[in-house]
C-alpha cells in the first residue's frame, strides 16, 4: 500500500504548493536567506547575474501533505548544507509527535545486561560527535510528487555503539530495534494493534555503521518535524533507517517484522530464469549512486547547470543536453564529506532558445555508472523505492 493517501490523517497541511511558491518568486535569496524566518525562505535566487530559470516540468501536487512536509524545489537548493528551514520531512503516520524534553526519556532494554533510562541531559552529557550526511527518502523520484526528498545536514549527537557497549548486549541478541514515538493502528492477520514506527538493525550494523543518536541538526536542536528531541542517524542508509522521535532501543532475539520493516521498505523485482518469472522481495538499506540536475541559471556568457550527486564516492558527473554528447561537469570538491552529496556544475554557452532536456549521470570511483531507465536493476523493479535512475528535466529558454 505504501505511501497511500488513505492512511494519512487530516491535520492542517504545512506544505507550500508550487503555485504559492512561484508567487513569492523574485524576492531574493542569497545572504538574506540566512537571516530569514522559515516562511521567507521560499524564493528563487534572483541576484542579477544568477537568474534561475524554473524547470518546465514542475512536480505534481502531493496527495499526502501530512506525510511529506516542507519539500523545497530543486531551483532553490543552492547551499551544500541544507538549512533546517528547507529540509524535507516525512511522517509516515501523518503527524508530528510533540515531545516534552522535561518528561521524555530514552529507554534501552531487551537482551541487555544493564537496562537504562536516559534523560535528554544524560544523552547530551555523553561524548559528542558530528557527521555530515545527505539523507534521502528511498521514495524520491519513484513517487513523482517526491522529487526533493533529500537534504544534507551536519548531525550532532553521541555514538550508538558506545551506549550499546555500556548496556551490554547479551549473547542471544540478534537485532537492535529502534522505536519512534509516532504510532498508528495496524491490522495484522485479523488482530488490530497499535504499532510505533520502528526499524530493526543487525548488531553488526548497529555497532559498526557509525550510527549516532542525534539531538542537533546544523548546530541547532532538531526541528520537531525532523525528530526532536532525539533521532537515530545511520550515515549512508536511506531515510527510513533514521528513526525519529526515538523513545526505545531494544535488543531482540529475532529479526523485527513491523510494518515499516517487513512490509513497506521492500523492493520487488522480477527476472526471467529459464522461461519462468522469478520474483524477489528485498529489504532496502544503503543509498544508491545518483545525481540530479538541480537548477539552471543565466550567467554573463550563457547558462550554467548546477546539480548534486551522492550515494557512493563520486568520480565524475556527466550531463547530456537533448540527444547530444555527454559533457563532463566540474565537481566542487571544496565541500566534501564521506556520506554527503557533492555539488557539480557545467557551463552551457551554446544554448539555443526553446525547449531542452537535461540529463545527468554520476560515475563512482569503482566505475559504476548511474543506471538508465532501461537498466535491468531499474526495469525489473516493480516498486517505487530505490529509484536511482538518471533524471531528465525539461527547460524552456527565452
Ligand atoms: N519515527 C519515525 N521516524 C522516521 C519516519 C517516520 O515516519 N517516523 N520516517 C522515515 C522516513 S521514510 C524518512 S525518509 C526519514 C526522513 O527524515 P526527515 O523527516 O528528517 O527528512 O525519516 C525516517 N524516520
Ligand atoms: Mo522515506
Amino acid at each position: 500500500m505504501g505511501f497511500s493517501a488513505e492512511r494519512t490523517a487530516t491535520t492542517e497541511s504545512r506544505v507550500i504548493s508550487r503555485r504559492q511558491l512561484l508567487k513569492q518568486g523574485g524576492t531574493g535569496l542569497g545572504a538574506a536567506y540566512l537571516l530569514s524566518r522559515p516562511g521567507l525562505a521560499w524564493a528563487f535566487d534572483s541576484a542579477p547575474s544568477q537568474e534561475v530559470i524554473p524547470w518546465a516540468d514542475p512536480r505534481p501536487e502531493s496527495p499526502m501533505p501530512d506525510v511529506i512536509r516542507n519539500q523545497p524545489v530543486w531551483e532553490e537548493l543552492d547551499s551544500w548544507i541544507t538549512p533546517n528551514e528547507r529540509f524535507f520531512a516525512i511522517s509516515r503516520y501523518g503527524y508530528v509527535p510533540e515531545l516534552d524534553p522535561a518528561t521524555w526519556h530514552l529507554r534501552v532494554g531487551g537482551l541487555v545486561d544493564n537496562p537504562m533510562t536516559l534523560s535528554l541531559d544524560d544523552i547530551q552529557g555523553r561524548p559528542h560527535e558530528d557527521v555530515v550526511f545527505t539523507l534521502e527518502c528511498a521514495g524520491t523520484h519513484g513517487l513523482p510528487f517526491l522529487d526533493t526528498g533529500i537534504g544534507n545536514a551536519r548531525w550532532g549527537g553521541t555514538p550508538l555503539a558506545d551506549l550499546l557497549e555500556e548496556a551490554g548486549i547479551q549473547e542471544d541478541g540478534v537485532e537492535v530495534v529502534f522505536f519512534g514515538a509516532d504510532r498508528g493502528e495496524e491490522v495484522v492477520h485479523d488482530v488490530t494493534i497499535q504499532e510505533n514506527f520502528a526499524r530493526g538493525m543487525s548488531i553488526e550494523d548497529a555497532m559498526n555503521s557509525g550510527a549516532l543518536l542525534t539531538y542537533e541538526m546544523n548546530g541547532e536542536d532538531l526541528p520537531a518535524r525532523n525528530g526532536y528531541p532525539l533521532r537515530l542517524i545511520v550515515p549512508g542508509w536511506y531515510g527510513m533507517a533514521n528513526v525519529k522521535w526515538l523513545e526505545r532501543i531494544e535488543v531482540h532475539p529475532s529479526p523485527y517484522m513491523g510494518r515499516f520493516q517487513a512490509d513497506e521498505y521492500v523492493t520487488l523485482r522480477s527476472e526471467e530464469q529459464n522461461g519462468t518469472t522469478v520474483w524477489t522481495r528485498n529489504a532496502i538499506g544503503l543509498n544508491r549512486l545518483k545525481s540530479v540536475p538541480g537548477r539552471v541559471s543565466r550567467t554573463d556568457d550563457g547558462y550554467r547547470i548546477h546539480g548534486a550527486a551522492w550515494g557512493a564516492p563520486i568520480e565524475r558527473v556527466e550531463v547530456r543536453i537533448d540527444d547530444g554528447a555527454w559533457r563532463e561537469a566540474e565537481i566542487d570538491r571544496s565541500n566534501m564529506a564521506e556520506h554527503a552529496w557533492v555539488f557539480w556544475s557545467l557551463s552551457w554557452q551554446d544554448a539555443s532558445s526553446g525547449e531542452h532536456r537535461i540529463t545527468a549521470r554520476a560515475i563512482d570511483t569503482a566505475g559504476n555508472v548511474q543506471p538508465t531507465h532501461d537498466d535491468p536493476m531499474i526495469a525489473n523493479k516493480h516498486t517505487y523505492w530505490e529509484s536511482n535512475e538518471q533524471v531528465t528535466r525539461r527547460i524552456v529558454l527565452g
